[in-house]
């Protein structure tokens, strides 16, 4: 059967995980570019969803089933990164802040930088301050992602940067935000160092970083 960007949006709006993983693979191993199916096939969907839902035609249980799908969908896409792995092109920890269950849009972000070469450690939704910079610690990160999807829990994105400046460990990380409700004026405003819209400027942005630290490196 022809592979159909529309097979993976619909099975994922009606939550089909097992058809939505098939379908990326079948899709990846026809030489479908990874970031085309990301689009038209997994967002579309998610999209698609939340339009629904908005409406009010979908309970939040169908939304959760779909969410399923596109991290099954997600997975698939990921598992398909080249296996042979060169020294990475920087460490990044990532999570979703306190009090925040999003978590769709950071695995995107993961996914990306891990398929871009860079090492990933996520930890997940509802972290604290202290475990973002713990983990950032133990693993010699260079870049701290954090995202937050509610209004009432984007204020603790500044919590995390208000810790490591207390903790006197600001100079050590370079801090990149993002989620629905961040926008660039409230990075400025908390002392992030980078916002970024989307996945795929993320990943330019954190390549950026990466290089200006070298550079920055052979300087010193
Ligand atoms: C799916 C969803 C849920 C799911 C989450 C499932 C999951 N595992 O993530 C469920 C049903 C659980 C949920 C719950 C709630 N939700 Co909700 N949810 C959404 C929805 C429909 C889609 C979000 C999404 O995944 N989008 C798709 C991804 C791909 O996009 P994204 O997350 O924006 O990510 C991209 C960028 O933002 C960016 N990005 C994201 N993170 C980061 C991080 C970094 C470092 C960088 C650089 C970039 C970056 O890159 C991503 C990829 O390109 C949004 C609506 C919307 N328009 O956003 C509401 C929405 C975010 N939710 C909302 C609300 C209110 C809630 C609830 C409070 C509802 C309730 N009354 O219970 C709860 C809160 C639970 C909690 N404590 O967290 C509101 C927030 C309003 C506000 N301004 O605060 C929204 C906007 C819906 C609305 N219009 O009312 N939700």
């Amino acid at each position: 059967l022809e592979f159909r960007f529309e097979d993976i949006a619909d099975n994922l709006v009606k939550g089909r995980s097992k058809n939505v993983r098939n379908l990326v693979r079948q899709a990846l191993s026809e030489g479908v570019p990874e970031e085309e199916i990301l689009k038209y096939g997994l967002l579309e969907g998610m999209a698609r969803i939340t339009e629904t839902y908005k409406k009010g035609k979908v309970y939040v249980s169908e939304v959760l089933v779909a969410v399923q799908a596109m991290n099954a969908g997600v997975d698939a896409l990921e598992r398909y990164g080249q296996p042979e792995k060169p020294e990475p092109l920087g460490r990044v920890v990532i999570g979703t802040v306190s009090g925040d269950m999003h978590d769709i849009g950071k695995n995107l972000v993961a996914m990306m930088l891990r398929n871009n070469g860079f090492e990933v450690y996520d930890l997940g939704v509802d972290v604290t301050p202290k475990a973002f910079i713990d983990k950032a610690e133990e693993v010699d990160a260079d870049i701290i992602c954090i995202s937050a999807m509610l209004t009432t829990t984007m204020p603790n994105i500044r919590e995390v940067i208000s810790r490591l400046v207390r903790q006197k460990l600001r100079h050590k990380y370079v801090v990149m935000v993002g989620g629905a409700p961040v926008t660039s004026h409230y990075s400025e405003k908390i002392g992030a160092d980078y916002y970024t819209s989307d996945a795929a400027d993320a990943v330019d942005v954190a390549r950026k970083i990466m290089k200006e630290k070298r550079t920055g490196e052979n300087f010193a």
